[in-house]
């Protein structure tokens, strides 16, 4: 019996019926017997149409009976892909998968032969490597008083002299002072294979750009913010994805010579690499699975570039990083169960994050323990708040067609917004939130803070809460109407719930 699985409370105290379920056809549904009389399984999850690679992995579905059974499998370096009451599928290593068998864990397969896993596509749509430097460099270039690329480390490769990349990022807002402002960070593709990941980020720099200008909001963020937008902290990785491999971790390796089946020897995982509790659970320590921590915290030029640009940034006050997939917003702690002491404010904001597209919010923790995560090192160490944002559903997978960006971008684009916002003033979390929509000012509390019933403007520049004038609110907005009166300046609003609680202020007019 294998010594990982296994506990004295019983991993195989085998109350569930089912037989290990190998060898299943594509067509088969995916559920075997047995799992299906585990509480809460919520039906079947198919590969079906997808082809499949010789990897070494497996691609499986295993049925779990308690959040302590699920560690288990994710602390063994289970290669999770999406969580669901009672199942959690993903790829397992030829010894994991062996492990299983040993134990008596009911999974199915999602691989229509043992180590072959899936194989990515690439929809041509997405940025690469090589495309996105140009890309980002030409946008800047159109707004070179508001945004410059900056150079904030190198990929791995890089520094070991086998070509790689630079890590670029946007820095965007106005004037010279800007390290004086409110900061916020955005991250894309710490997981290479997740190409969505990628293309968000970059979508938020040209609402940005583009807006200035025109949209008083966007053009108020940008001048009173410090904005820094990294779509791509994956490079090496993105390289093996754009090829169609499902490619997570970053390319380092210590291996001379690797075969197809050593495929795993490559790569320490990013995101279980940070060093605030680096190797606390949730991430592993064999070099050949797809959630290796790393030698040691920080052993990675990627999250070290990123660990040395938010130390010398103390103004960054809001981190979001970027994933794919499954429809959630995360926050820390990943590595406990413990509630932080900012619980209410993250969940808060995160529930917000998560209204436009229906997503989940939770704490990390709760879907499973991970540990080295950014977001407990951003916020464990550096106070920033921080979050996750999971895209996708299952269906569209980490390899999504390109159009599906639109969709994707629909549902992240207000809660960017809304974080840009609220890293002037995080305290603003618990009231209502000001949008322009068809030249009313529309306050959301997208159903998690209370209804507005107080409203008050600013001239010139936003007024602590109460030290405003008065504005008239119908309904769940004001219109402009009668703001023109209000004087010369840029004009603020800001709103109240019953509960008394004030939101973040928002420009409303130029
Ligand atoms: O495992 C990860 O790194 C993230 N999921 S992904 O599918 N994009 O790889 C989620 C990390 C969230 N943190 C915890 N679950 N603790
Ligand atoms: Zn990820």
């Amino acid at each position: 019996m294998n010594k990982r699985l296994s506990t004295a409370s019983g991993w195989l105290a085998a109350t569930l019926t089912g037989a290990v379920a190998v060898g299943c056809s594509l067509s088969t549904p995916v559920i075997a017997p047995g799992a299906s009389q585990i509480a809460g399984n919520v039906g079947t999850l198919s590969l079906q149409g997808r082809r499949f690679v010789q990897t070494g992995e497996t691609a499986v579905s295993i049925s779990y009976r308690s959040k302590a059974e699920l560690q288990k499998l994710v602390d063994a370096g289970l290669d999770v892909w999406m969580v669901q009451p009672g199942t959690v599928s993903g790829a397992v290593s030829r010894q994991l998968l062996n492990e299983l068998k040993e134990n008596g864990v009911t999974f199915t397969m999602l691989s229509p032969t043992e180590g072959y896993s899936i194989r990515s596509t690439f929809d041509r749509g997405y940025q690469t490597t090589a495309s996105l430097p140009g890309t980002m460099w030409a946008l800047a270039a159109k707004y070179p008083a508001i945004c410059k690329v900056e150079d904030f480390g190198d990929s791995w490769e890089k520094t070991t002299g086998k070509g790689g990349s630079d890590l670029l990022m946007f820095h965007i807002g106005a004037g010279n002072n800007k390290a004086q402002k409110p900061g916020i960070v955005f991250f894309g593709n710490h997981h290479a294979r997740e190409l969505v990941t990628v293309e968000i980020p970059l979508r938020l720099a040209t609402l940005l750009l583009e807006g200035y200008g025109k949209d008083p909001a966007i053009t108020d963020l940008v001048d009173t913010r410090d904005i820094y937008i990294a779509p791509m902290i994956n490079p090496d990785g993105h390289v093996h994805a754009e090829k169609g491999e499902s490619w997570r971790k970053n390319t380092h390796s210590d291996k001379a010579d690797v075969t197809v089946e050593d495929r795993g020897y490559f790569g320490t995982d990013l995101n279980r690499n940070y060093g605030f509790k680096w190797a606390s659970g949730g991430a592993s320590s064999n070099p050949t699975d797809e959630t290796y921590m790393g030698k040691s915290a920080f052993s990675e030029p990627e999250t070290q570039a990123v660990r040395d640009f938010m130390v010398s940034h103390k103004n960054i006050k809001i981190m979001m990083s970027y994933h794919s997939f499954s429809n959630l917003i995360l926050w820390p702690w990943g590595w406990s169960n413990s509630p932080t002491p900012d619980a209410d404010k993250l969940s808060t904001i995160g529930k917000k994050l998560a209204a436009p597209g229906k997503y989940t919010p939770e704490q990390a923790s709760d879907l499973y323990v991970a540990s080295g995560i950014t977001d407990d090192f951003t916020y464990g160490q550096l106070g920033m708040l921080s979050f996750t944002t999971e895209i996708g559903t299952w269906n569209d997978h980490f390899d999504p067609p390109y159009s599906r960006v639109d969709k994707f971008w629909g549902e992240n684009k207000d809660g960017a917004l809304y974080l840009i916002k609220l890293a002037g003033e995080t305290n603003a979390a618990f009231g209502p939130e000001p949008r322009l929509e068809n030249g009313k000012v529309v306050f959301d509390g997208h159903g998690v803070t209370g209804k507005v019933t107080e409203v008050e403007t600013y001239v010139g520049k936003p007024g602590a809460p109460g030290t405003g004038t008065k504005v008239a609110v119908k309904g769940e907005s004001i219109d402009l109407t009668g703001i023109e009166a209000t004087g010369k300046g840029r004009v603020y609003a800001r709103g109240r719930d019953a509960n008394g609680n004030w939101g973040p202020a928002m420009a409303i007019r130029l």
